[in-house]
């Protein structure tokens, strides 16, 4: 397997190799990076890009010269290295003015300061060239279904989405927003908790054409969905605008591990799809170094969700090229399931009239044969773990 190149389009946030391992039961187990040393390490591991929350750069409270000056220093080291900046996005959760949320706090004034925060770090992805901007609601949410009236947060939800893609298309950014799906953590419970919901609620926006998702491998197996599923969907209604690789197993608390260190059979068909499938988009790592790891272990495992990829993209390459295979969807009648249904122009009145559609079909009959799927199946797992 090759190493990574800038046309493998991998990207990582500072907050991924930047975790310095605080968790809820324990401080810190590594010190602060500097983004410009984050910059630097990324390009000599092959990545092309780096994504940050206006936080990450810019530590909450600094004044403008303390600003002014981190963000020069950040450009210098994009120009230093070629890496770009494809995406950015906002940190409204830790600050405790967000414990209620940002858009959809009960507060009109956090709200009003959380839109001015998104605009204000848009104005700068903008300036560094990003073609997306991110959106996860992790504080957008309850623990008590007291605390909220679902209705208005959707409300307030869609009017904070709706003022941000108005922002960005009269202010010819051309930034498009993703919304991250998320169940629960740090909310016990999240608005927008999958896929399918911001779907539906990407579909009532105004400027519903420039939102689409920004889904996570973790976030949807939390929930106990399929992930290949999910983007499978997000792809056919053309609204996979970015997407967070990494590992998690099952459903538990969102682990972030590196990608294919979770369900290694959900990454192998997911890489499969986002190659095949027209994904054209970066490949964005979203995940935590171990808190175990020093230093050291940290780029290790940036390097490692890239070796990851490329592996699972050759492997899906010789599943696709195999003869036996294209013998097996053949015999299991998957490039059937793309032929319409209705032969082109009939009608359902013509449905209606053919008989071999129903009076002479025999059911019992169609019943008998078997799909192969189990065949298939294993081809597909013989591949992925290098067997053929
Ligand atoms: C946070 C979250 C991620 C989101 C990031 C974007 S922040 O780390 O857990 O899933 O993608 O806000
Ligand atoms: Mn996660
Ligand atoms: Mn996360
Ligand atoms: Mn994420």
């Amino acid at each position: 397997t090759d190493l990574p190149t800038r046309a493998d389009k991998f990207s990582f946030g500072l907050w991924t190799v930047g975790w310095r391992a605080v968790d809820p039961f324990g401080e810190a187990t590594r010190p602060a990076l500097d983004p410009v040393e984050t910059v630097h390490r990324l390009a000599e591991l092959g990545a092309y890009g780096v994504t940050f929350h206006d936080d990450d750069l810019i530590p909450f409270g600094s004044d403008d010269a303390e600003r002014d000056r981190r963000i020069s220093r950040f450009k210098q080291a994009l120009q230093d290295t070629g890496l770009v900046v494809p995406m950015a996005t906002t940190n409204l959760f830790n600050h405790p003015v967000f414990r209620d949320g940002g858009l959809t706090s009960n507060d009109r004034a956090v709200r009003r300061y959380a839109m001015r925060k998104v605009m204000r770090n848009m104005d700068l992805a903008a300036e560094l060239g990003a073609q997306t901007y991110v959106l996860w609601g992790g504080r957008e949410g309850s623990e008590t279904d007291a605390a909220k009236d679902v209705a208005a947060a959707l409300d307030r939800y869609r009017e904070g989405i709706d003022t941000l893609a108005q922002y960005s298309i009269d202010q010819g950014y051309g930034l498009k927003l993703a919304l991250e799906p998320k169940p629960n953590e740090p909310r016990g419970d999240i608005f927008l908790p999958t896929i399918g919901h911001a779907l539906g609620f990407i579909s009532t926006l105004q400027h519903h054409e420039i939102v689409g998702l920004n889904p996570e491998v973790g976030h949807e197996q939390m929930a106990g969905l399929n992930f290949v599923h999910g983007i499978g969907q997000a792809l056919w209604q053309g609204k996979l605008f970015h997407i967070d690789l990494n590992g998690q197993k099952g459903p538990r608390y969102d682990q972030d591990l590196i990608f294919g260190h979770g369900d290694l059979l959900s990454a192998f068909f997911l890489v499969d799809l986002l190659e095949n499938g027209g994904y054209e988009g970066p490949r964005h790592f979203d995940y935590k170094p171990l808190r175990t790891e020093d230093s050291e272990g940290v780029w290790a495992s940036a390097a490692a969700n890239m070796r990851s990829y490329l592996l699972l993209r050759d492997r899906a390459k010789t599943f696709r090229a195999d003869p036996e295979v294209q013998d097996a969807l053949a015999a299991s009648r998957v490039p059937e399931l793309s032929v319409p249904t209705l032969s082109p122009g009939e009608t359902w009145q013509e449905l209606r009239a053919d008989r071999s559609a129903y009076e002479d079909f025999d059911p019992d009959k169609a019943a008998e044969r078997g799909y192969g799927f189990v065949r298939l199946s294993q081809l597909a797992l013989e591949h992925a773990i290098g067997a053929r």
